[in-house]
């Protein structure tokens, strides 16, 4: 360990420029742990030298928006780009500290990827994925819909994470798991695309719900311009279409800031309190959501946890023995 920088320290640095949650993990677990092994995303691949402790962050996001039951709500959007900016000012100010310190540092970037890694169905990866590498810091465990969940918070946390050159006393991965998974299902009754699987997610439903005006929505209006006749053209040109995309990519706005409507509703973490007066209630509940959700209960009490769970289960913190 260093003898001049502590986790403590560290951490103590990470509360006092904002962040919520911080945990710690190190860089070689989440090397040996690829969530997904045949697309590895790890500390090493983005830089081995320097990347020994993984110093992961949340920003908690507002109760007032998650109070909001709209998926598609523009104030929503906006605070949630606001929280994901001031994290990554967290981020990179924490970067400076530990220079500060004599230790090189990185940021990871907390919505941004790699074009290469791109999928037009939504399974697009980040250089590291934050959920898993928050439970690895024991900071929670992750839920049906694979977010990561909070003791405090549940999964209302924006993630981050700054790779550092120094070797950090790490923190263990919670015991238990927090999320009770297909007994509750809140997550999956709630959600308007109908993507929440069991332990899974289908991305391509979710992807243009969460990300409503991002890069989806610019190519499929330009898209529309390119095919339109030429006399067409000039009004889609100075559409509310185009104006929302201008509007949107200057400030982020539903970007990477769409729909929380699993995030609104779940009942895991301490600050739900002030969420369950207007959120208890689900409005997207259908007697067919209802019904998927009672085959999977059933099916779990038997054992059967669906064709998702093993892949996770490390995460998830569900099995005994997983880890
Ligand atoms: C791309 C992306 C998306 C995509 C894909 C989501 C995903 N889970 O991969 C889409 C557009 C759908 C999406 C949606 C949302 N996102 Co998003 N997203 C990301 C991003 C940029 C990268 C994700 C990534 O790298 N995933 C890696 C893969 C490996 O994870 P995985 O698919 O869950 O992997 C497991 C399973 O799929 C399975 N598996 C993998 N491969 C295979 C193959 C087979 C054959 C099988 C059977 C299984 C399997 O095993 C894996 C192990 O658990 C991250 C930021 C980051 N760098 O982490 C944010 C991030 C995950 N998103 C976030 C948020 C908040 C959202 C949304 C709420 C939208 C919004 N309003 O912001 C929704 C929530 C949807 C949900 N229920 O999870 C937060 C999550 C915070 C949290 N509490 O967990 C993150 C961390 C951003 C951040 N900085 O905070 N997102
Ligand atoms: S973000 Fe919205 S669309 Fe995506 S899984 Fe959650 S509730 Fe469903
Ligand atoms: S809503 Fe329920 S099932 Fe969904 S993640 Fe939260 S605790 Fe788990």
């Amino acid at each position: 360990m260093s003898a001049t920088l502590t986790a403590a320290a560290a951490k103590a640095k990470a509360r006092a420029l904002g962040a919520d949650l911080v945990g710690i993990a190190r860089g070689a677990v989440l090397d040996a742990h690829p969530p997904d092994p045949a697309r590895p995303q790890t500390p090493g691949r983005i830089t081995p030298e320097d990347s020994r402790s993984v110093i992961v962050l949340a920003r908690r996001l507002l109760a007032g928006t998650n109070r909001l039951r709209g998926a598609d709500d523009r104030h929503k959007q906006y605070s949630t780009e606001l929280v994901l900016s001031d994290l990554e000012d967290i981020e990179l100010k924490l970067v400076y500290f530990l220079e500060d310190h004599g230790y090189p540092s990185i940021t990871v970037p907390p919505a941004h990827f790699d074009a290469r890694h791109y999928d037009p169905n939504g399974d697009t990866r980040g250089p590291l994925s934050l959920p898993h590498a928050a439970v690895e810091a024991g900071l929670g465990t992750l839920g049906l819909n694979l977010m990561l969940l909070t003791p405090e918070f549940g999964p209302r946390v924006i993630l981050g994470a700054v790779l550092t050159a120094a070797e950090l006393e790490p923190d263990r991965p919670l015991a238990h798991a927090l999320c009770p998974g297909e007994s509750c299902g809140r997550c999956l009754l709630a959600c308007p695309a109908d993507a929440i699987l069991q332990w899974g997610l289908d991305k391509s439903r979710c992807a243009p719900l969460a990300s409503p005006y991002g890069f989806g929505y610019l190519t499929s209006h330009l898209e529309r311009m390119v095919r339109a006749e030429p006399a067409e053209r000039a009004a889609l040109l100075k559409s509310k279409e185009s104006f929302m995309t201008w509007q949107s990519i200057l400030r982020g706005v539903g970007v990477y800031s769409g729909c929380t409507r699993c995030v609104d509703v779940c009942p895991v973490g301490r600050d739900y309190e002030a969420l369950r007066d207007a959120q208890d209630e689900i409005a997207e509940r259908t007697p067919e959501k209802d019904a998927r959700l009672a085959g999977m209960a059933g099916r779990a009490t038997a054992g059967d946890r669906g064709p998702h769970f093993a892949r996770s289960a490390r995460w998830i913190a569900a099995t005994p023995g997983a880890r």
